[in-house]
């Protein structure tokens, strides 16, 4: 593709930095493969969104971008756009449709085909294990509020690294552990669709546990720069208050600490565990040794800020979340770009010294001159983390594509390539480009 004087452009430089920094794109099996053929099982994703008024219009994953069959297109246009990486997920039951058992053929053969044409394209295959389709016959054993789910993705996870591990840059278990399950199991939101404390406490303590007895999984079979992807948002209370300080220091723990806590303190936040103790597994201080397995890495997701108040008349928490005075996307979420640089420099302040990547960052947006203004005001977010020291070692945009947003369906476009889906084609928007002019310096570098 030609560069013309005319694209828009990123404040930043490749250069800028630093040497070996990762730029790529992410997607997940779900939202983008559709092929729903060869011998793939069923997901929670697809019964969820085939029940009446769970998602918007009724609209399922059952197409999608059509990726199943038109992965050596979207390869091109990464290639084609500078990225160095592509963060994409292994489809649980595509590849067991069963979730345990016998693999499926030709589900892995589909992603060999896949991995193979990352590399002949020079494109490094960042791999997510998990990003929310649990094969339906495990939650009809209980799905995430089933201990022995830890054993199922353990199994999963060993089958992937067997036959796909020498090829694969990195490995991260699971993607945002807190959307599984809170959104999936306390706000009926996501799939399984629980409105219920206890079904979503023990899914925030299996969660965990299962993604450190995968990376025990990963390890015994030699597989490499394992990781897990967590999402975080800025949180700050509404008022210097006592009351919203409290409140907002609830709503931290169950968004940020529980998670980050638990994987580098092996600990749990106090304040939370007052709250949920009665719903905890029994035992699960034992698992917390392996829940805080070593990591190579760790991936965070950045979307945005929450602003917490006090409400005495929410139960158990005793708070809500309130908008913000910025801007919002499509969603609703403020846009709010030093965030970024909060939640890297306090991954490194009170975590770890570990490499970060930001393994998501997006805006659904119609108006691309508003997204090319969003990447640009993050990536600057995250040179100011850099330069205040932490150690973040590459980027990745949600999305390549505009494509299935969950619970909103085809509405919301993440995509920095638009995705026309009644005939399936592509079209680079101006942040494409934008990604483009200043990946294609590297003779900068
Ligand atoms: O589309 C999702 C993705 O699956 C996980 N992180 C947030 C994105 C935007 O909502």
């Amino acid at each position: 593709m030609q560069l013309e004087e005319n694209y828009p452009v990123f404040s930043a430089q490749r250069r800028d930095f630093g040497r070996d920094f990762v730029f790529g794109v992410a997607t997940a099996a779900y939202q983008i493969e559709g092929g729903q053929t060869d011998g793939r099982g069923s997901s929670i994703w697809d019964t969820f969104s085939a029940t009446p008024g769970n998602t918007k219009n009724g609209e399922t994953g059952h197409d999608a971008c059509d990726h199943y069959r038109r992965w050596p297109q979207d390869l091109d246009l990464i290639k084609d756009g500078g990225f160095d990486a592509y963060r994409f997920s292994f489809s649980w039951p595509r590849s067991l449709p069963q979730g345990q058992g016998a693999p499926n053929q030709k589900g892995l053969d589909f992603y060999e085909r896949l991995l193979d044409g990352m590399l002949e394209r020079g494109i490094r295959p960042f791999a997510t294990l998990y990003h929310w389709d649990l094969p339906s016959a495990l939650q009809d054993r209980g799905g995430w509020m089933n201990r022995d789910v830890a054993s199922w993705f353990a199994e999963y996870a060993t089958l992937i690294a067997r036959r796909f591990g020498d090829r694969l840059a990195s490995i991260a278990t699971l993607n945002e552990p807190w959307c599984t399950a809170y959104v999936g199991h306390f706000m009926g939101r996501h799939a399984p669709g629980y409105r219920d404390v206890r079904a979503m406490t023990r899914a925030m303590h299996h969660v965990l546990f299962a993604h450190g007895t995968a990376i025990d999984a990963l390890r015994a079979e030699g597989a490499k720069n394992l990781g897990i992807v967590t999402v975080l948002k800025h949180s700050q209370p509404f008022s210097s208050s006592a009351e919203d300080a409290a409140a907002n220091d609830v709503e931290d723990a169950m968004f940020n600490r529980w998670y980050m806590d638990g994987l580098f303190k092996s600990s749990y936040p106090e304040v939370l565990v007052k709250l949920l103790e009665p719903h905890l597994p029994e035992r699960w201080q034992d698992d917390l040794p392996v829940v805080a397995r070593p990591l190579d890495w760790i991936g965070i997701n950045y979307y945005t800020r929450q602003t917490i108040q006090f409400d005495l008349s929410v139960p158990l928490w005793r708070s809500k979340k309130v908008p913000g005075p910025l801007p919002k996307n499509d969603l609703g979420w403020e846009i709010y770009p030093e965030g970024l640089t909060h939640v890297l420099q306090r991954v490194t302040r009170e975590y770890t010294k570990l490499p970060i990547y930001v393994t998501e960052n997006g805006i659904t947006e119609t108006d691309d001159t508003r997204r090319v203004d969003f990447y640009d005001r993050h990536l600057q977010a995250l040179l100011a983390a850099q330069r205040a020291g932490s150690d973040v070692r590459g980027y990745f945009a949600w999305s390549l594509l505009d494509n299935y947003e969950w619970a909103e369906g085809y509405t919301p476009r993440f995509g920095i390539v638009h995705t026309d889906y009644a005939t399936q084609t592509r079209t680079p928007k101006g942040s494409y480009l934008a990604f483009q002019r200043m990946l294609a310096r590297a003779a900068d570098v």
